[in-house]
């Protein structure tokens, strides 16, 4: 089996600041514990911005490069930046900041959906902000757009006039055909790096037969053009990408996708969940990937291309 991919999602825009003291939310916290987290094993760092007074999700370039230029000093993992920026932020927002930081990575969402937030005010948070609840409560009447015009737009845009490569994220079986679609266009080239996302409300299930039935439908559409990694929400994390790393897949963890590093104890850091990740798909025989491996398996242009 091929190194594994481990990326890791410091601090998304899914969770909000009150639901963990270790959710990094300021610039000198995304790039301690994007730093911590490459030092610790992960290759690729997927990437998204927070005003640093409110920790209210940004895509505002001057947040990205408050983190940006630091990271890169101190690591060589592949900076990967999110073009999703939230479901509330229109798309020209939501590229803001990838299209100032020309990155080598950016994901790109493969299909609009429901992307429901408001199951998370079950918890009881006691919100220190007053954006936080509103937030997650009007969830329920979002749509997280991404048509195929908003897929070919950042193709373009960041893809052939900035030669970022993609973290295809696929919510469903479905957003696999629509990035066959794409490839059919010539579009999408080859190695193609798709993350089934599971877990989502709005997408499919964190089942173990969803995720074998996601790789039978992606090696029918994409053979041996591409990489599969595995990301779950919450609870599933490790124990789906433990079944990715047994698959041959490669893996993504983070506070973005999940606050906690077992039952109800919350992760300390990032760094903590890639730690617990490494052991697990080390003991499985995976050797984890370096960024240059990274570099190398995804095609990348290299971090002396990007714009910080
Ligand atoms: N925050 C979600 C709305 C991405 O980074 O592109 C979408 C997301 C995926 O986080
Ligand atoms: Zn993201």
């Amino acid at each position: 089996m091929s190194d594994i991919l481990i990326s890791c999602a410091v601090t998304g825009s899914i969770h909000t600041p009150s639901m963990s003291p270790h959710l990094p939310v300021t610039p000198d916290a995304i790039a301690e514990q994007a730093i911590a987290a490459a030092h610790a094993g992960a290759a690729i760092l997927h990437l998204h911005a927070r005003d640093p007074d409110t920790g209210h999700p940004s895509a505002d370039p001057a947040h990205f490069m408050a983190f940006l230029p630091r990271i890169r000093a101190e690591c060589d993992a592949v900076l990967n930046l999110s073009t999703g920026g939230s479901a509330i932020m229109a798309l020209d927002e939501r590229l803001a900041g990838p299209l100032a930081a020309a990155p080598e990575m950016a994901s790109l969402n493969m299909g609009s959906m429901n992307f429901a937030l408001y199951p998370m005010l079950g918890r009881g948070t006691e919100f220190k902000h007053d954006w936080e609840e509103p937030f997650l409560r009007g969830s329920d009447d979002l749509v997280f757009k991404n048509t195929p015009r908003d897929i070919a737009g950042i193709l373009h845009a960041l893809g052939e006039e900035h030669g970022a490569r993609f973290e295809f994220e696929c919510y469903d079986v479905g957003h696999l055909y629509m990035l066959a679609h794409f490839r059919d266009r010539r579009l999408v080239r080859a190695p193609i790096f798709i993350q089934f996302v599971m877990g989502v409300l709005g997408g499919i299930a964190a089942d173990p037969a969803h995720l074998v039935h996601l790789k039978e439908t992606a090696d029918k559409l994409f053979g041996n053009d591409y990489l599969f990694s595995v990301l779950a929400a919450g609870r599933q994390q490790m124990p789906m990408a433990a079944m990715s790393a047994g698959m041959g897949g490669h893996v993504r963890v983070g506070l973005e996708d999940n606050l906690y590093i077992e039952k109800g104890v919350l992760a300390r850091s990032n760094a903590e969940q890639v730690a617990k990740l490494r052991g697990i798909v080390e003991a499985l025989g995976r050797r984890v990937a370096t960024p240059a491996d990274a570099r190398r398996m995804l095609g990348l242009k290299g971090a002396a291309a990007v714009g910080f």
